[in-house]
């Protein structure tokens, strides 16, 4: 087995949240980190193969059909994977990448050690010339504490993670990695696209309720980290299309007047029909893409889509070179 190294401090979750004001706010909510332990991730990993979750199939197509033109474009000796969770859709990009070069690194990047150690198991036997390493860190928080290196990096950040941020983290997160970027590296990012709210709708409520339990596992999750009293059975898994904010909002609805003890002992009452959300999963336009990338200093290099434009994967530059 290949050695985990943590960049960060924390065990479980690294940066550890003050969790009493996600819950004494009126509008209540969880981090959505804590959807992504051991058996959210592996929840996750179910979802991606249902019928209903487009994302995953959809990227998996474009990254098949044009991973030789983003290597050769990019000119990658050096793939450094931001939540890389089982890394089994960056393999068409690892085979060119190797193709291209003698030798590769490819860094797996995840909060999750259970991400990595399946990264690690999906990829080990591939090539002896393919170099994995295992890094555990919060993506939001540890950037700036990566070592350098001489070759030309490709990173990636597939999955439309990006989706999952608010416009300011997505503008940091963007900035963040524009500059810690040098001059012949590149960064991948692929996004989910605005289209049919049904289309949305229905990849966020799958007929085998796979996204539901995965949102209930977020109470599992906060009441080990936190020891809260949080019982699942007294919740909906509630997911709705904003049409105004072009995101997905995912819900954990009371079914009952509920109290939860705080780490403070302070109780909160939970009203039947409110919702904490767990997690926003934004889709994007073109246009509001372009605005970002602009403000964080990143140029686009080229685009790739798939047939009926569902997902989009942008290859980048920093602009302080580009
Ligand atoms: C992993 C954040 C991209 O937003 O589509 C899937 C997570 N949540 N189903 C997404 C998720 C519910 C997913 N991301």
């Amino acid at each position: 087995m290949s050695k985990i190294v943590s960049i960060s401090s924390d065990k479980i979750f690294i940066k550890k949240e003050n969790i009493i004001p996600f819950l004494k706010n009126k509008n209540k909510s969880l981090p959505t980190k804590y959807l992504y332990d051991e058996i959210g991730s592996k929840l996750f990993e179910e979802i991606c193969a249902t019928k209903e979750y487009y994302l995953t199939r959809t990227e998996k197509e474009i990254l098949d059909k044009n991973a030789s033109d983003i290597i050769k474009t990019s000119k990658a000796q050096e793939l450094f994977e931001l939540g890389s969770g089982s890394s089994k859709k960056t393999k068409p990009l690892i085979f060119e990448a190797l193709n291209e070069n003698d030798l590769l690194t490819y860094f797996s990047f995840d909060i999750s050690t259970k991400a990595l150690k399946m990264s690690y198991n999906e990829l080990k036997k591939i090539s002896k010339k393919l170099n994995i390493k295992l890094l555990k860190g919060d993506f939001n928080n540890d950037l700036n504490k990566l070592s350098y290196s001489k070759k030309n990096r490709l990173f990636l950040f597939l999955g439309s993670t990006i989706g999952n941020f608010n416009n300011n983290l997505a503008e940091k997160f963007l900035k963040n990695i524009s500059s810690i970027m040098k001059e012949n590296d590149s960064f991948l990012l692929g996004v989910d696209k605005i289209k049919d709210k049904k289309i949305i709708h229905s990849a966020y409520n799958d007929k085998e309720g796979i996204t539901m339990k995965f949102n209930k596992n977020i109470l599992n999750v906060v009441n080990k980290e936190y020891s809260l009293n949080f019982n699942e059975d007294n919740f909906l898994h509630n997911a709705q299309y904003n049409s105004k904010k072009s995101q997905i909002e995912m819900y954990l609805e009371s079914t009952t007047n509920q109290s939860i003890t705080l780490p403070n002992n302070e109780n909160v009452k939970i009203t039947v029909g409110e919702k904490i959300l767990t997690e926003i999963s934004r889709k994007f336009s073109d246009n509001t893409l372009n605005i970002l990338f602009n403000k964080a200093s990143l140029s686009l290099v080229k685009s790739y889509t798939d047939n009926k434009k569902y997902f989009s994967l942008y290859l980048l530059k920093s602009k302080k070179y580009f």
